[in-house]
């Protein structure tokens, strides 16, 4: 009995051995100690030996299932362990990699441009306000003064939907319907799209960007708008930039102007820049125009304003010193990125 006993120990020793996958543990555990297994069976046929000897052969028993269980636990943690390093091996994290770039847009020299205004003037307290690029002549036009017989209004420079619709030219119309809904005071800035029918260059695009602005309160002078655009200009292209102002015609404003600034290049010395001559046109401007104010049901005998148009692209352009403005519209994200 005690030679079967050492026979079955060493078989299941040696098969414990053999196994390389924990499945094969589980099977020499089930063939040597489950309750059919081979130990199972010798304990089985203790019946059959002598009453006497039966204790002794009892406790071998249990000697060599302990034996096994032991051997067989450490060959199942064994494995686990060589599984566990092997899974941590084929999982390393190279921290020292560099990181995988993130390829992500960039914004328009147009929009930098236009939030770098946008948030110059909500600063002084603006509003800003956005309105449609489909317009009636009303709002466009006869609103801000300008008669039927204007040379705008030519089928050269406007694009007509019919008669009476068309692509808005200038922004104007946004601040025509704000003045309409009779809150004053005002101070709005109207940015967006506008369209000419122009041909394109360097220059010219046939649909382009504006900002206009638009201050009504009781006893607005033009020393308020000299002070706010002056204020602009510093904020946009330095504390050292001067302004000055050229008699100009709008049929909105009255009077109007054109603001220069002090070429940002050369300081006014005069460079190639602004062509010689230290200065640098960037706006138009003007007191709105009694009339305008009327047509709104805004009393001009209480209320006055100044309002003022800045055309995006030319500051974009002069900002980034870019001297094409139809690389403004290519999309050329190696051009683009720059900014
Ligand atoms: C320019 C000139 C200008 C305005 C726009 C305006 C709007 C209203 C009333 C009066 Cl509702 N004026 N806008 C005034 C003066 C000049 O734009 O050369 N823009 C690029």
């Amino acid at each position: 009995m005690k030679e079967k006993l050492e026979q079955i120990k060493a078989e299941a020793l040696r098969q414990i051995e053999a196994s390389d996958a924990l499945e094969k543990l589980n099977e020499v555990r089930v063939n040597f100690l489950g309750k059919k297994g081979e130990l199972t069976s010798v304990l089985k046929g203790l019946k059959d030996i002598a009453p006497e000897e039966r204790p002794k052969v009892g406790q071998l028993v249990n000697d060599v299932r302990a034996q096994i269980e032991s051997v067989l636990e450490e060959a199942v943690s064994q494995m686990e362990k060589a599984a566990r390093e092997a899974q941590m091996k084929a999982e390393v994290i190279d921290v020292t990699l560099p990181a995988k770039k993130n390829k992500i847009g960039h914004r328009h020299p147009n929009t930098i441009a236009m939030e770098e205004v946008e948030r110059i003037f909500v600063g002084m307290g603006y509003e800003v306000v956005e309105g449609p690029e489909i317009e009636t002549d009303y709002y466009n036009f006869e609103a801000l003064n300008i008669p039927a017989d204007h040379p705008a209004k030519d089928e050269q420079d406007t694009f007509y939907i019919n008669g009476d619709i068309l692509l808005r030219t200038q922004t104007s119309g946004t601040q025509v319907h704000e003045m309409e809904k009779g809150r004053l005071p005002i101070r709005m800035l109207a940015p967006g799209r506008v369209f000419r029918s122009d041909e394109v260059d360097a220059t010219h695009s046939p649909s382009f960007h504006q900002i206009e602005g638009l201050v009504i309160d009781k006893h607005i002078t033009f020393a308020d708008l000299k002070g706010t655009l002056a204020e602009f200009a510093k904020e946009l292209f330095g504390e050292d930039t001067k302004v000055k102002f050229r008699p100009h015609h709008f049929n909105f404003t009255e009077p109007s102007a054109e603001m220069d600034v002090s070429c940002f290049k050369c300081g006014g010395e005069g460079c190639r820049f602004c062509k010689g001559s230290g200065w640098i046109e960037i706006l138009g401007c003007g007191m709105v125009h009694p009339n305008v104010l009327r047509m709104s049901k805004i009393d001009p005998e209480k209320y006055s304003g100044f309002a003022f148009g800045i055309g995006l692209e030319r500051i974009a352009l002069l900002k980034y010193e870019i001297d094409d403005m139809r690389l403004l519209y290519e999309n050329d994200i190696r051009f683009l990125k720059q900014f």
